[in-house]
Formats: structure tokens, C-alpha cells, sequence
């Protein structure tokens, strides 16, 4: 039997990301023994000549909303050639948009996390065994729909095999690239209604520690893995809060400066920022932080956000931070529901106060399993349908507001206007004229410029042309 992921590997996001889940999932179905490939979703041929070759085939794509669609079409065009093979969903958009099973072409939908999971159904797929009844799955039989519920997830990281690295780096392109991902953690503890870290936590009710993370040992003995295999001048850790626990910190930061040393880059939490977190952070390399504030309204933030920190809070985790020389991320949200482009005028006024190095201005997509979406639904804020979005590049806005092109304009601006404050005074003028996508180019420029120097390794001429090749892939890629 032969289990085939299909991912769209040369995205805009898969320039910087890589896809960890699979690599995870492959690590264990190839642990127990199965033949695990990867495939770009564009590699049409090469992806039935591998169909050909076998008489049990599971196809295996993992869905975010939004980029669902060009998988969904594509699995629905390969069934119709291929119907003995058998496709299966999972990731955050299948495990909140489950009745996507009813797509054409779906046999299978895995909610929540798959490690076992996945694994189970594919022992019992090569064995011939009924598939049916396997937890965590939705699945299709005849016109019948069975759902089985959730086996509890995860507990300890560690007893899960080091992420298949290999699957990713049979592309040249992909082993070349200097800059690499890593996630240690699953889970976060904090509650933000426009995310899914607390629907994601309430697929699992009971007493359980949801907040889940490797062992800093395991962190070293993961990076060391690809160190072996590829090149490795930057690390991105993609944790939604990396900084949580400070006796994890302490020991990551002492094992980290002693074996790794490359600088990296992590995402954490104002509320999770002190002096002794900014010291490890920079003593062990850290160049980066991003930190999302969302909005300069503490109003907003508490009420309708669930995000409870005050403007001073913000103001001094970053002091502390730009006192050790660590570069700032900014992530900001537009058009929240219940607000006005004044309030986004203000949030783009608090971020030049602060002054990050790397401001991020986004539009909120209020998708199925957030708690915004209730709030969204309890005023009659009308959406457009998520189904359109084959994807979302450039700033566009979901919820229908009238004043969303200028929103979507102040997007394209932000970064500029952060880094240009002369403009601020003609904000408002600058919201009449069409530029999303003079914007969005000049940010991307700018971005780019000043991520060279947070990087802050030596650029080979090597690296240079492997950014090149990407961005042409990326240019490339045709509509599937
Ligand atoms: C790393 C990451 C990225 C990376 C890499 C993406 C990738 N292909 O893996 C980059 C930076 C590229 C990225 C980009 C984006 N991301 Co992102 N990303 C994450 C992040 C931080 C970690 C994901 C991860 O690898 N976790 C570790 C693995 C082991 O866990 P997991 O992904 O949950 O996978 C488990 C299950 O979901 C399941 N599973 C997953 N896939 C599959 C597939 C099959 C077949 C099966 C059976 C099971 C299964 O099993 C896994 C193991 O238990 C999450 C937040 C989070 N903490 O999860 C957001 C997150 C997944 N991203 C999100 C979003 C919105 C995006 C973007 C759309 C952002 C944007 N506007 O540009 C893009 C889209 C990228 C794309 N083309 O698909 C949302 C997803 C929302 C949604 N409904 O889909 C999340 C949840 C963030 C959030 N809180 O909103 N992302
Ligand atoms: S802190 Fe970040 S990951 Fe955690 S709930 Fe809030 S937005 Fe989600």
C-alpha cells in the first residue's frame, strides 16, 4: 500500500513554511512500516504514474481554509480517473468543516489531531479490515455518513518519531533553502475568539493539559536531525507561544546556546514577555519576536477579542525586547466585527508609536470553529461565502462592511505607513485612491529588506538563487 500526501509546496507561505504536519504524520506511518510519498499539486503526472504503480492507494491532503479548494478539485479529478483510491482530510479546516465529506471525491474526514488516527486507518486499510469504525473519522459508506468520535490526543511529544525532514528534502529546492521551520508545542493556553486554539481545545472536554511541548532535548536532538540533512542558517520556531513555560525557557536556552547557536526566530504572548524571557531569548540568538496586539483598543481587545492586556503591557514587553537588540514582529487585525476604520486608523497609529521592525496588518476571517464567528452571526454581519477564497493573498475583506475596500487599502498600506510616519497626516486621502496592489508590492519590497537584515546570516550566492528559483516556482504555479 502506498499513502500519498498532496501539497501545495510552492505557495507564497511555503516559500518561508514547511509543512509540518505531514512530515509528523509521515514520520509515524513510515515508523510502522508504510510507503509514504509526497507530491507537489501540481505534479499531476507523477502523482498517477505513483497511483499506477500500486493497487492500494490512500491519497492524504491537509486542509486549511481558504486553500481547500484547489485540493478538494483536484482529489475530485484524480477519483474519477483512479475510484479504487481512497482520500482522506484532515487539519483545521476538515476538522471544523467536516461536512466537507460530502464533497466529491472525499472517502474520509479526520477531525482533530491524527497521530494515531491516521495510522490506525491505514493498518486496516492494507489489511482489508473494516475502516469504518475508526475513531477521529468521518467517513462516507454508500450514502451513509459515519461519524466516530474523537480518541483523546497526544499527551507526550517525545514518544512521537523526529519530524520526516527526508519527505520534504527529496526537493532539492527544499534541502537547499537556508531558513527552516520547527514547532515544538501543540495547544496554547490562552483563548482568543478569533482563533481556534479554544475550539481546537474543546474538541477534547475533561481535565487535560492541552498545552503540550517537547522536552528542550528533544528541540535539539530535532534541529540536529536536519542539520544532518540540510542546510540550516536560520530556524523559524512556529509555536503559537514559545515562550510559556520559563523553566522549559531556562533549559532550551542553555541547551540551545550550547549546540545550536543559529538564530531563530518565535512567536509568543505580550502576557509571557519579562526581563529574564527577553535575557534567555537573546543570549540564545533569538532575532525575532512577533507578537500579535491586534488592536490599540483595550476595549477591543478585552471584549470583543478576549485578548486581556493593557497598552502598557504591550509597550513594555516590547522595551524589553528592543533593549536586548531582538527584532519585533507587530501582528495587527482590521475590520474586526463591531468596529470602525477609526479604530484601525488608531491601531496603525499605536504601532508607530512603538515602532516594530516588522509590522503585520491582517484582515479578520471569522471561519467555522471560531467563537468571533458567534458574535459575528448574534449581530446579522453578512460573510462571503470562504468557499470563494482559493486564496488570500492579497487583503480582502469576508465579513461585509461598508467601508471594507478602504479597509482592505489601509492592509495594503500599514507596513508603509509604519515605516513612512511623514504619511500618517494623509491617511485619510491615501484610503480614496486603488492601491492594493501597488501596496502590497512596495510592503513586500520593504518586508524584504528589512527581513535581510533580521536573517542577519551571511547570504551565499548559493541562497540567493534558491530565493530566486522559489519565487519562480512561486510565479509558475497555475490555477489547479
Ligand atoms: C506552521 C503553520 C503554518 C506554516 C506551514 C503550513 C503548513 N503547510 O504546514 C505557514 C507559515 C506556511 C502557514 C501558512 C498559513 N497558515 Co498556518 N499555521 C501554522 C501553525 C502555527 C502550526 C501548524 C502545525 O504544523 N502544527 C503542528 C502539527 C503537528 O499539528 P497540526 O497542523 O494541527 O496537524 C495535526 C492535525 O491537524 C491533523 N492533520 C493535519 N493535517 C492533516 C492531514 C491529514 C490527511 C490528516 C488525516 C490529519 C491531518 O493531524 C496532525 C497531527 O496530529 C498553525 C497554528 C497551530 N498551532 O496549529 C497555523 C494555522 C494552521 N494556519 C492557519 C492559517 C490561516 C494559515 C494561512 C492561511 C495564513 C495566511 N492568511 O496566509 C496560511 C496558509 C498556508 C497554506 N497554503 O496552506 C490557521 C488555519 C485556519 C484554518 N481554518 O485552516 C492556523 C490554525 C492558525 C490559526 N490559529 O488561525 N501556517
Ligand atoms: S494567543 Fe495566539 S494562538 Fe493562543 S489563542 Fe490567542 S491567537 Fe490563538
Amino acid at each position: 500500500m502506498h499513502i500519498i500526501f498532496i501539497e501545495d509546496l510552492f505557495s507564497e507561505d511555503q516559500l518561508r513554511g514547511e509543512p509540518l504536519n505531514i512530515l509528523q504524520l509521515s514520520a509515524i506511518l513510515k515508523q510502522a512500516g508504510h510507503v509514504v510519498s509526497l507530491f507537489d499539486l501540481r505534479e499531476a503526472a507523477r502523482i498517477r504514474d505513483a497511483i499506477k504503480k500500486s493497487d492500494r492507494v490512500i491519497l492524504a491532503y491537509s486542509l486549511r481554509t481558504g486553500f481547500h479548494v484547489s485540493k478538494i478539485s483536484f482529489n475530485a479529478r484524480i477519483k474519477k480517473e483512479f475510484p479504487f483510491v481512497f482520500s482522506v482530510v484532515g487539519g483545521h479546516h476538515a476538522t471544523f468543516s467536516p461536512e466537507c465529506i460530502n464533497e466529491e471525491g472525499i472517502d474520509a474526514v479526520c477531525l482533530g489531531e491524527a497521530d494515531e488516527a491516521l495510522l490506525e486507518l491505514c493498518d486496516k486499510y492494507e489489511t482489508r479490515q473494516d475502516v469504518f469504525n475508526t475513531q477521529n473519522f468521518w467517513l462516507k459508506k454508500n450514502e451513509q455518513i459515519i461519524k466516530n468520535k474523537l480518541r483523546p490526543p497526544v499527551e507526550n511529544l517525545d514518544i512521537l518519531p523526529l519530524f520526516d525532514r527526508e519527505l520534504l528534502y527529496q526537493y532539492g529546492i527544499k534541502k537547499d533553502q537556508p531558513i527552516k521551520t520547527h514547532i515544538t508545542s501543540r495547544g496554547c493556553p490562552f483563548s482568543c475568539t478569533y482563533c481556534y486554539a479554544p475550539a481546537w481545545k474543546a474538541l477534547y472536554p475533561g481535565n487535560f493539559n492541552f498545552f503540550r511541548q517537547q522536552s528542550p532535548q528533544r528541540v535539539i536532538q530535532e534541529i540536529e536531525h536536519i542539520k544532518k540533512q540540510a542546510v540550516l542558517k536560520f530556524l523559524i520556531f512556529e509555536d503559537d507561544i514559545f515562550t510559556y513555560s520559563k523553566k522549559w525557557l531556562r533549559v532550551f536556552g542553555e541547551l540551545y546556546k550550547k549546540h545550536v547557536k543559529i538564530p531563530y526566530w518565535v512567536y509568543t504572548h505580550v502576557k509571557v514577555i519579562d526581563a529574564e524571557v527577553a535575557d534567555i531569548l537573546a543570549e540564545s540568538n533569538c532575532r525575532i519576536v512577533g507578537m500579535g496586539i491586534e488592536s490599540a483598543s483595550f476595549h477591543i481587545r478585552s471584549k470583543i477579542l478576549n485578548r486581556d492586556m493593557s497598552n502598557d503591557e504591550i509597550i513594555q514587553a516590547c522595551n524589553l525586547l528592543k533593549k536586548k537588540k531582538i527584532k519585533i514582529c507587530l501582528g495587527n487585525i482590521m475590520g474586526i466585527p463591531g468596529t470602525q476604520l477609526s479604530d484601525d486608523i488608531n491601531t496603525l497609529r499605536f504601532n508607530i508609536i512603538i515602532n516594530p521592525d516588522l509590522p503585520v496588518a491582517s484582515i479578520l476571517y471569522p471561519f467555522p470553529g471560531m467563537d468571533i464567528l458567534k458574535l459575528v452571526k448574534k449581530n446579522g454581519i453578512g460573510l462571503t461565502d470562504f468557499n470563494q477564497y482559493s486564496s488570500m493573498r492579497y487583503p480582502k475583506m469576508i465579513l461585509k462592511c461598508k467601508q471594507h475596500k478602504k479597509i482592505e487599502r489601509l492592509v495594503s498600506l500599514f507596513y508603509i505607513i509604519v515605516k513612512v510616519p511623514l504619511l500618517m497626516p494623509f491617511v485619510e486621502l491615501l484610503l480614496l485612491v486603488p492601491n492594493k496592489f501597488i501596496g502590497y508590492f512596495i510592503s513586500k519590497i520593504l518586508k524584504a529588506i528589512t527581513l535581510q537584515r533580521v536573517f542577519n546570516f551571511k547570504f551565499s550566492v548559493k541562497d540567493y538563487f534558491c530565493f530566486i528559483r522559489l519565487f519562480i516556482l512561486f510565479l509558475k504555479r497555475k490555477e489547479v
